[in-house]
């Protein structure tokens, strides 16, 4: 199947600031060294490198009220909102690497604000080990990497949900979340009250990554825009060793390229985070060459029978 996608914007966001354990800052060179921008312009795609946003360092702070690094995190969102939106606004497709998941509340509440201006439906794909829905009372970590979904559905510090303007900037009916194995106990129960649509491991081991993908999509049409936020610790840490939050049991290569098959079948993509890979924790990039794999697939690459 050929199909046609916008032309694409690749920035890195090159931090840490979200996470406790260092190394996420170097993600984005890790994903350019392996090819990244090159594989997406071999599927014909026009996909040029704008290079990094810039934010302040890592001041490697204890949390504060429940937060840590929260004035570093906002910088750094703010810095990913306006990169995101200005390329939206001209017409492409953001893909950001991080960097640490954190930095998914600046493009998502960028992405919500060009479909609330343009009339388009939205649709999250959370790919994830983690449900990323803590708030300040109930984090074990005071690490901002694990409240951007909460944050994005206003849940959390006003200058993190206001981001965008309008709050909350998305609602939990237009977020899906695949591939999940590890949610600490309260935010399990802040979860299930607002009613998340999780498919957990137990899910897709049940299912199968087939039927998954088919619901998680359910409703997508042309009005669709599918924004995809891909935390590499979704994948099963024997496949992707480079992260800094392994769990076991993870999305297998199969299943997660069938993932990003279906994605790209929906013809529905508009953009992309890529997030989370810690070089310093990698096999000689082994984490950046898998994810780049993986982007290829999203961008349709296929074996030779649908190619
Ligand atoms: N749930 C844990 C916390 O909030 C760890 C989650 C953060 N890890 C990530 N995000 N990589 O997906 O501290
Ligand atoms: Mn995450
Ligand atoms: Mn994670
Ligand atoms: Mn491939």
């Amino acid at each position: 199947m050929t199909r046609t996608y916008p032309p694409v914007s690749v920035f890195g966001v090159p931090t840490d600031i979200g996470a406790s354990r260092r190394g996420a800052s170097m993600g984005p060179e890790a994903l350019r060294v392996a090819g990244l921008v090159e594989a997406i312009a071999a599927r014909g795609v026009d996909a040029r490198d704008i290079g990094d946003v810039q934010g302040p360092r890592n001041p490697i702070a204890p949390p504060v009220q429940g937060y840590r690094h929260l004035d570093e995190v906002v910088a750094w969102n703010r810095a990913v909102f306006d990169a995101s939106a200005g390329e939206l606004r001209a017409g492409r497709m953001p893909i950001m690497l991080g960097g640490d998941h954190c930095l998914a509340i600046g493009s998502i509440a960028a992405v919500a604000a060009h479909c609330r201006a343009s009339g388009k439906k939205l649709r999250v794909l959370w790919l994830d080990a983690h449900a990323d829905f803590n708030t300040s009372d109930i984090t074990p970590s005071g690490n901002i990497h694990g409240m951007p979904v909460a944050c994005l559905v206003g849940l959390g510090p006003e200058v993190l949900t206001t981001l965008g303007g309008a709050t909350p900037a998305i609602t939990p009916e237009q977020v899906r979340q695949i591939g999940i194995r590890s949610v600490d106990p309260e935010e399990k129960r802040l979860v299930k009250e607002h009613g998340l649509d999780i498919y957990d491991m137990r899910y897709i081991d049940e299912v199968g990554m087939r039927r998954t993908m088919e619901t998680a999509l359910d409703g997508v049409d042309a009005d669709t825009h599918l924004h995809v936020s891909f935390d590499v610790d979704m994948l099963d840490p024997s496949i992707a060793p480079g992260t800094g939050t392994r769990v076991p049991g993870g999305v297998n290569y199969r299943e997660a390229q069938l993932i990003m098959e279906m994605v790209a079948d929906t013809g529905r993509l508009g953009s992309l985070d890529l997030v989370e890979v810690n070089p310093a924790l990698d096999r000689r990039n082994a984490t950046a060459k898998l994810a780049v794999d993986l982007v290829e697939s999203l961008f349709g690459k296929s074996t030779l029978m649908r190619d």
